[in-house]
Parts: C-alpha cells; sequence; structure tokens
C-alpha cells in the first residue's frame, strides 16, 4: 500500500461559479464545477477547495468491501479532465503503476464501479453541506443508469492522509462516514426531470470539509444495481450553514432575556459570525 501525498491534482482550487444570496438567515449557497479547463472557477464566498484527488480500491480485490483505497495518480491514471470540461477516473491496475487497459476506453474512462470503484475526494477549506451533484455524460441518448455514492466524512481524522488505510469496510457510520445512495443520476429513466438536471441529498444538513463523490458503491450502503454505473462530473453544490440551518440560534425560544454577561457573549458569537460570513 503506498500513499501518495505528493501527487494532489490542483492544490488550491478556486470554488462556484455562482453564489446565491438567499434569505436573510438562510443558508449561503454555493456550486463549482468544471467549466474552465484549469479548474480555477471565480472564488466566490469564503469557500475554496483546497484538494481534489482520483482514489479507486485497486489492491487485487477490486470491487470487494475489503480492498484498500489506493490515490490514483502519474502518467495515464488519475484524475482526468475531459474535453467538455468533466472529471473522470482512470484506476490503475493492481500490480503495475499504468492504468488497467479498459480505463482508457469508453466507458471506463469515466467514474465507474466496473472493477475497481472509483471516487473523487474533496477537500474544503471548511465544513460545507454538499447537496446536489450533475453529471456531463453520458448524455439523455445513453441507456446507462449512472448510480452514484456521495460520502461526507465528519469524523476527526485528516482524510486525505489517512483515505489509503481504509476500505469500503471501514467506513461505516460508527467511523464518521455517511453515505447517499443516488439513482439515476442526470437523467430519469421515465424522462423526468430533464437529463442535466442536478440530483439533490443531504436534506438534513450534514456539514464536513470531506465529500467523496463517485460511482455507486454497494458495500456503503444502498439497494441500487451496480451495473451500467459510468459518469463525468460536471458540478457539485451545497451551502455554508448557518444557526438557522443548524437549529442552534441563541436565544432558543422561551429563554428568558439574556443577562449582560450573556449579552456580551451573544456579542462574541456575532463577532465570530461577521467574521466567518465576511466577503
Ligand atoms: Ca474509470
Ligand atoms: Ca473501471
Ligand atoms: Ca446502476
Amino acid at each position: 500500500m503506498e500513499t501518495k501525498k505528493t501527487s494532489i491534482v490542483k492544490s488550491v482550487l478556486a470554488v462556484s461559479l455562482a453564489a446565491i444570496s438567499s434569505a436573510a438567515g438562510a443558508a449561503t449557497s454555493f456550486t463549482w464545477n468544471t467549466a474552465d479547463s484549469n479548474y480555477t472557477n471565480t472564488s466566490l464566498g469564503s469557500v475554496t477547495v483546497s484538494s481534489l484527488s482520483a482514489w479507486a480500491n485497486t489492491d487485487g480485490s477490486d470491487g470487494t468491501s475489503s480492498a484498500l483505497w489506493e490515490q490514483q495518480s502519474g502518467y495515464n491514471n488519475g484524475l482526468q479532465l475531459y474535453s467538455a470540461y468533466d472529471l473522470g477516473v482512470k484506476a490503475k491496475t493492481a500490480a503495475s503503476s499504468t492504468n488497467a487497459a479498459n480505463e482508457d476506453y469508453s466507458p471506463n474512462h469515466a467514474i465507474d464501479n466496473d472493477g475497481a470503484h472509483e471516487f473523487i475526494l474533496f477537500v474544503f477549506n471548511q465544513a460545507v453541506a454538499l447537496t446536489e451533484v450533475a453529471i456531463g455524460w453520458p448524455d439523455a441518448s445513453s441507456s446507462l443508469d449512472t448510480d452514484m455514492t456521495v460520502v461526507a466524512y465528519t469524523g476527526a481524522a485528516d482524510l486525505l492522509a489517512t483515505m489509503g488505510t481504509l476500505s469500503s469496510a471501514n467506513m461505516t457510520e460508527a467511523n464518521g462516514f455517511t453515505d447517499f445512495a443516488l439513482s439515476n443520476v442526470g437523467r430519469d429513466q421515465s424522462g423526468s426531470p430533464a437529463w442535466g438536471t442536478p440530483s439533490t441529498f443531504n436534506a438534513g444538513n450534514i456539514e464536513s470539509k470531506y465529500w467523496l463523490v463517485g460511482a455507486y458503491n454497494s458495500h456503503l450502503g444502498g439497494s441500487l444495481d451496480s451495473t451500467k454505473d459510468y459518469m463525468k462530473l460536471a458540478l457539485v453544490g451545497g451551502k455554508l450553514l448557518d444557526c438557522t440551518d443548524r437549529g442552534n440560534c441563541t436565544p432558543p425560544p422561551g429563554v428568558p432575556e439574556p443577562t449582560t454577561l450573556g449579552l456580551f457573549g451573544l456579542g462574541l458569537v456575532g463577532l465570530r459570525y461577521a467574521k466567518r460570513f465576511r466577503k
């Protein structure tokens, strides 16, 4: 098992093409996409992507729950940016530093779960609640069903540094992992919603700096089928939460007026939030 901290695809990636200032008291929304060929979209708000890396379980037991995750990087494997500016992953073989032969060709050149499961790990500069993803490929004419898994990691470890010691079996709720199984991303077999409509998830507003976005992984949960899951990622979107979203604004309803000391404390809290949301 090797750990490759040196091959983070981009050390600093700016986030967001559009930030939407929502009504007072609600969260600030952002989207990040690959519309620029170098990923350096205009930064908006205070959210940035600290690193973006490609992962697959290629240790010889591809696709099993005990296969360790390994960062995919270097010549001709790892994160791929295709001409339509959407992200794919080419997984290497277990025994070689070069990509598996079928990963050079469609549809395995995309993010997929045919052989190794593949994920892209987003590390944000602060905790965000991801709430939507969209893909740029395949298009509406495809017979692929494009199921996806998105995972939030809320544990204490630096996931970028520890991911290579983990398997799918380790990524349990008890270990800080929450997974979302998304069916038919980008298109609905019935034609509704229209192709390209982002798929939404995380109504419970789970926040994390670490988000894995990739092909459906049945070992992490859900009951979708694990075939025909190939995709090029075009967009992730989410929210910077505030106390309204978290349900912990002070004072809560029914609590008596704060004392002078309490007011002082609230002032400090206000200053902290003001600082956090300053643009
Ligand atoms: Ca692939
Ligand atoms: Ca594959
Ligand atoms: Ca599927």
